[in-house]
């Protein structure tokens, strides 16, 4: 498209870290900010839990279902893979995505939960459009725990929590992965998001989508 030439394609920016990191508090400053700046972007959150698969995955979190570690890691990456032509299509037309969790969080819970490999937790995604950037929120567990609503949800555990941080350590990738203090100040916090994405936007800008 002449447009994308010109404009260049959306940024693929997504938001990863332990439960109550500050990820929601984080994607909602970052995209009004952007939006301030003229910057055209769109936020999703994953689990998306508005589809069919989402519902399932709902009940699952809430505990009104049980399901095998397999079968709900699976589902968790059919619900990426039912948005994966949106959010290409929104890339490709210049519109920045800011995304609320995603594959790495499907690996590294995955892997916690089930006792496979985080290799074999990956294979589910591959194919999938690959973030330009990763912003990881690291929060310590006290921290953790002293935040809203702490406990309800399946994988609210400090055993868990401490696999899954394990796991994220070994899935961060130096090249894409920006990692940060998310103990201090939300304020603080959002600009340094803010300068490192706005350089993303740049960088990618002529490139083409990649794949996981
Ligand atoms: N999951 C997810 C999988 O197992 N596989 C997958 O493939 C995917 C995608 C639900 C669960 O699903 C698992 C991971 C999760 O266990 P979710 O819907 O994203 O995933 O739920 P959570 O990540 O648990 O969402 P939370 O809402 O708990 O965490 P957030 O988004 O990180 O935190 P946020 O912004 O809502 O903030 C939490 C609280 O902290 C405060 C906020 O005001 C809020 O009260 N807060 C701060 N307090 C002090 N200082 C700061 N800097 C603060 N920032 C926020
Ligand atoms: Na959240």
């Amino acid at each position: 498209l002449a447009v994308n030439r010109i404009m260049g394609r959306g940024a693929f920016i997504v938001f990863e870290g332990l439960d109550r990191a500050g990820k929601s508090t984080q994607v909602s400053m970052l995209t009004d900010a952007l939006r301030a700046r003229g910057v055209a972007v769109q936020k999703q959150s994953f689990p998306d839990r508005s589809t069919a698969i989402g519902k399932l995955i709902d009940d699952y979190l809430t505990k009104k279902v049980e399901l095998s570690p397999e079968a709900a890691h699976l589902l968790f990456s059919a619900n990426r893979w039912e948005c994966k032509d949106r959010l290409i299509k929104s890339l490709e037309e210049g519109t920045t995505l800011v995304v609320d969790r995603y594959a790495a969080s499907g690996a590294a819970y995955a892997a916690a939960n089930s006792g496979q490999t985080l290799e074999w937790c990956s294979q589910p995604d591959r194919g999938l459009p690959a973030p330009d950037l990763v912003v990881f929120l690291r929060v310590a567990e006290e921290e953790q725990q002293k935040r809203a609503n702490w406990g309800e949800e399946r994988f609210e555990r400090v055993e868990t929590q401490r696999k899954i941080g394990k796991n994220f350590d070994r899935l961060a990738d130096s090249r894409t992965w920006f990692g940060l203090d998310a103990q201090r100040d939300k304020a603080a916090i959002h600009a340094e998001i803010l300068e490192r994405v706005l350089r993303a936007i740049q960088e990618c800008a002529d490139q083409s989508v990649k794949a996981l």
